[in-house]
C-alpha cells in the first residue's frame, strides 16, 4: 500500500476540461439541468468515473456515481456535490465537488488502501433549481412525492416530467432513488465558499458549521394592460409599478422581520405584455428568501406574504405566487466538524468555521447521514458568474483535506 495523495496535475486537467462543457462566448457557462451542456457532462463524467476503474451507477434521478469497494451491503462513505449550473454560471460551482470527490476515489484506488466502508462520489441532478431545487439530493433522502415531481416546472413553465422525458427518463422514477439511512455511513461535499469571508480574512479553508435555509417563490402581481398614453396615471392597475412598491419593501422586511443572514433576492422579472406603449399587466418574477434560522424565515415568508396582499389591494391588483422550493436550513454533523478541523490543524491549513449563505445538496443529505463541508476561498467571493474562481493551491489544499477526512472516515470508526 502506498500513502494516498491528490494526483493535482490530474485533478487541474480534469476542472479544466469539465469548464470548457457548456461555456459560451460570455465565458459563462450554461449546464442548466436536463440542457444539453448538463447532458455533455454527465456524459464525461461518466466516461471518466469508468476510465478511473470505479464502478458507474446511475439512480432513477438522473443521479450519477462513481464506487470504490461497493458490496451493497456496508454503509458507504459518500462525497459529492452537482455538475448543473445556474444561466452563465462559473466554473467550480458544484463541479469542484465532483471532480474533488472523484479524484479522491482515484487516488485511494491506487492506493490499495483497506476501506473499512466502501466509497462513492456523487454528482447529483439539478442543484441548482430550475425545477425548484436539490431534486436529485432531495430524491436520494427520500423527500420527495410523486405530486411534488408532478408539479415541477421551471419559470418557463416547463415541466420537470417533459424535461426528463427528453433525455428517456420517466420523472416518477425518482422515487425509486430513495436510500436508506442504513446505506450510508456519512456523507462529505467540498464546496467553493460563494462569499468573501475566507478569501478576504486570508482563510485558507472552511469549515461549514451551518447552512441557510431558503424559500423560492414565483409571484405574478396581475393588473390591466392598457395604452401608455391615453391611460390616465390615476386610472391604471400597473402591475410593474407594484413589483417596484415590493421591491422597495424588502430592506425595511429584513430590517422589521429578519437577521444578519437573511437575504432576500428578486433575480428575473419578466412583464408583459411586455410593449412600450403598454401599461404592463403582468408582472411575473422571482423572490429568493435565505437564513439560517428556521423561525427568522417564517417570519419573513408572513411578512413577504402580508405586504403582496396588502400592496395588491391598495393597487387594485391581484397577486398569485407558486411556492417554487423550501428547504431548512441545517447545522452540520458536529463530529464531522471537529474531524474536518482537526485534519485543517495537522495540515497547517489556516481554517475558519462558518455558515453557509448558499443552499447545498449536503442539507437534504443532513436529513439522512452524517454530514459535513468544505470550504475552499473565492476570489473576490464572485459565484453564479463566469468571475468566479479559487486559486489552484487553495483548491490543491482543500482536496487534500477531503481526502485526509475520506481516509478517516472510511477507514476507521470514525
Ligand atoms: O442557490 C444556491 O444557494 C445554490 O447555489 N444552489
Ligand atoms: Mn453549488
Ligand atoms: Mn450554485
Amino acid at each position: 500500500m502506498t500513502v494516498p495523495a491528490i494526483d493535482f496535475a490530474r485533478l487541474r486537467a480534469d476542472v479544466e476540461a469539465l469548464s470548457a462543457i457548456g461555456r459560451h462566448e460570455d465565458r459563462g457557462i450554461h449546464r442548466m439541468a436536463f440542457s444539453d451542456g448538463d447532458l455533455a457532462a454527465r456524459h464525461w463524467f461518466r466516461e471518466r468515473t469508468e476510465a478511473a476503474g470505479l464502478d458507474y451507477f446511475e439512480d432513477g434521478a438522473g443521479n450519477l456515481f462513481g464506487r470504490l469497494g461497493w458490496d451493497g451491503e456496508r454503509p458507504s462513505v459518500m462525497i459529492g456535490s452537482h455538475l448543473d449550473t445556474v444561466p452563465g454560471g462559473g466554473p467550480l460551482d458544484g463541479a469542484l465537488g465532483v471532480l474533488v470527490g472523484l479524484e479522491c476515489l482515484r487516488a485511494l484506488r491506487e492506493s490499495g488502501i483497506a476501506l473499512r466502508y466502501p466509497l462513492e462520489v456523487a454528482a447529483f441532478t439539478d442543484e441548482e433549481g430550475r425545477f425548484g431545487g436539490l431534486f436529485g439530493s432531495q430524491a436520494l433522502a427520500g423527500q420527495l412525492t410523486p405530486a411534488m415531481i408532478h408539479g415541477a416546472r421551471d419559470l418557463d413553465g416547463v415541466t420537470l416530467t417533459q424535461a426528463m422525458a427528453a433525455w428517456g427518463l420517466d420523472a416518477q422514477a425518482a422515487l425509486f432513488a430513495r436510500r436508506s439511512p442504513e446505506s450510508l455511513h456519512a456523507f462529505l461535499e467540498l464546496h467553493i465558499e460563494q462569499g468573501p469571508v475566507l478569501h478576504r480574512g486570508g482563510h485558507q479553508v472552511g469549515v461549514v458549521e451551518a447552512i441557510t435555509g431558503l424559500f423560492k417563490w414565483d409571484v405574478h402581481l396581475i393588473g390591466e394592460a392598457n395604452h401608455a398614453g391615453t391611460t390616465p396615471m390615476s386610472m391604471r392597475r400597473d402591475a410593474f409599478q407594484g413589483l417596484c412598491e415590493f421591491a422597495g419593501e424588502i430592506d425595511r422586511i429584513l430590517e422589521e422581520h429578519g437577521g444578519p443572514q437573511s437575504r432576500a433576492t428578486i433575480g428575473r422579472v419578466e412583464l408583459s405584455p411586455g410593449a412600450a406603449n403598454t401599461v404592463p399587466g403582468r408582472a411575473a418574477f422571482s423572490l429568493d428568501v435565505r437564513d439560517t434560522d428556521a423561525h427568522t424565515l417564517s417570519a419573513l415568508a408572513d411578512a413577504f406574504r402580508r405586504t403582496l396582499s396588502a400592496l395588491a389591494r391598495r393597487r387594485d391588483l391581484m397577486f398569485e405566487f407558486n411556492v417554487l422550493s423550501e428547504i431548512a436550513p441545517v447545522r452540520c454533523d458536529p463530529g464531522l466538524v471537529q474531524i474536518i478541523a482537526d485534519g485543517a490543524e495537522q495540515l497547517g491549513l489556516r481554517a475558519l468555521k462558518l455558515p453557509s449563505g448558499a443552499a447545498h445538496d449536503a442539507q437534504i443529505m443532513a436529513g439522512i447521514t452524517r454530514t459535513g463541508m468544505i470550504f475552499v476561498p473565492s476570489i473576490e467571493g464572485r459565484s453564479h458568474s463566469s468571475a468566479e474562481w479559487t486559486a489552484w493551491e487553495d483548491i490543491e489544499r482543500g482536496a487534500t483535506l477531503a481526502l485526509h477526512t475520506l481516509i478517516r472516515l472510511a477507514t476507521s470508526e470514525a
